[in-house]
């Protein structure tokens, strides 16, 4: 196993988010992935920094030419420290620009990338990518939820020109963008185990009917949960979507990952208290490799580290 990081996710430093018609302080922090690499040291895991952005001709398979362009020229417009909230290509008030987003956004999809390329040239069977920002949120020619470019899905599209890829997604949220790329497609099967739209965000997209259109029909599978569900039936969802994956036969199989179900997590919590990472980890397990895991989210900044090990610590038992 390998863990990837980009030291250049410090470029990246949104300042705040509307809320509720409330101006507040953003969640998506730097010092997210400080503190998960901490863990992973602590673990002694095999660590590479790779600071290079992707290149064009991958982003292009995923993302359309404009909205990538509008990135690119919307940032260099910031000349000093502030945001700016862009007015197109954008679904919700969460996800500023800064002067250096889309540089830092390249460097974070180019992880969960070269992991998809060590993957398929057999030199490792997990690979856990430190994206930042994360990337589940977005779509086609759409940020959303603190995302800009979708890791996992540019991930899961590099896999898929050598096999068939399944992408399980246990953020705390449902991941709208990954199910939107793939939504018509046969060859790459998405599951997500998300608290309900009813009350958590994206609100719109995660809802049990939403399976998949044309020859995509039945390779889309939403979970959604409670946010009161106990964990030993959080565990049982989970090994039932797992059930599926094996069930689907992949190839290679992508794992979005988000600290945000933590019981604790402040935009999140489904519950999970920081022991019972353990378990999830050794759940998880059970997912037939080659593995890419790519960060989302997790927002108890304190408490990633522990729940980096306890995860790691479970899935390498
Ligand atoms: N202030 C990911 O976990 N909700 N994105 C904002 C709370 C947006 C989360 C409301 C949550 C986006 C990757
Ligand atoms: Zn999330």
């Amino acid at each position: 196993m390998v863990v990837l990081y980009a030291d250049d996710y410090h470029l990246h430093v949104p300042k705040f988010e509307y809320y509720d018609g409330r101006k507040t302080t953003h969640a998506e922090q730097p010092d997210r992935i400080a503190e998960i690499l901490k863990g992973c040291k602590i673990l002694g895991l095999k660590i590479e920094e790779i600071n290079k952005p992707i290149s064009k001709r991958f982003i292009e398979k995923t993302h359309s030419v404009h909205y990538i362009q509008y990135i690119k020229n919307k940032c260099l417009e910031i000349r000093n420290e502030d945001q700016l909230m862009p007015s197109a290509f954008i679904k919700d008030t969460y996800t500023p620009l800064t002067r250096h987003t889309y540089e830092a956004a390249l460097k974070s999809a180019n992880l969960a990338h070269h992991g998809a390329k060590l993957l398929k040239n057999g030199s490792e069977q997990v690979v856990y990518a430190l994206c930042r920002p994360p990337g589940h949120h977005a779509e086609n020619n759409a940020m959303a939820g603190y995302c800009y470019i979708n890791n996992a899905a540019i991930a899961a599209q590099e896999l898929s020109q050598s096999g068939r890829v399944a992408i399980i997604d246990i953020d705390y949220h449902h991941g709208n963008g990954t199910q939107q790329l793939f939504y018509e497609r046969d060859d790459v099967f998405y599951v997500s185990l998300h608290a309900s739209p009813e009350s958590a965000f994206p609100h719109s997209t995660g809802f049990k009917d939403e399976i998949g259109i044309g020859k995509g029909e039945g390779f889309n599978k939403n979970v959604p949960l409670s946010p009161e569900i106990s964990t030993e039936n959080y565990l049982t969802a989970l090994r039932s979507a797992i059930e599926s994956v094996n069930e689907f036969a992949p190839d290679y199989v992508v794992l979005s990952l988000g600290f945000d179900t933590y019981a604790n997590d402040p935009i999140g919590g489904l519950g999970i208290e920081l022991e019972s990472f353990v378990d999830v980890g050794a759940v998880i397990k059970n997912l037939p490799r080659p593995l890419l895991i790519v960060q989302e989210g997790g927002y108890q900044v304190s408490k990633l580290s522990e729940l980096a090990t306890n995860f790691l610590t479970g899935l390498n038992s």
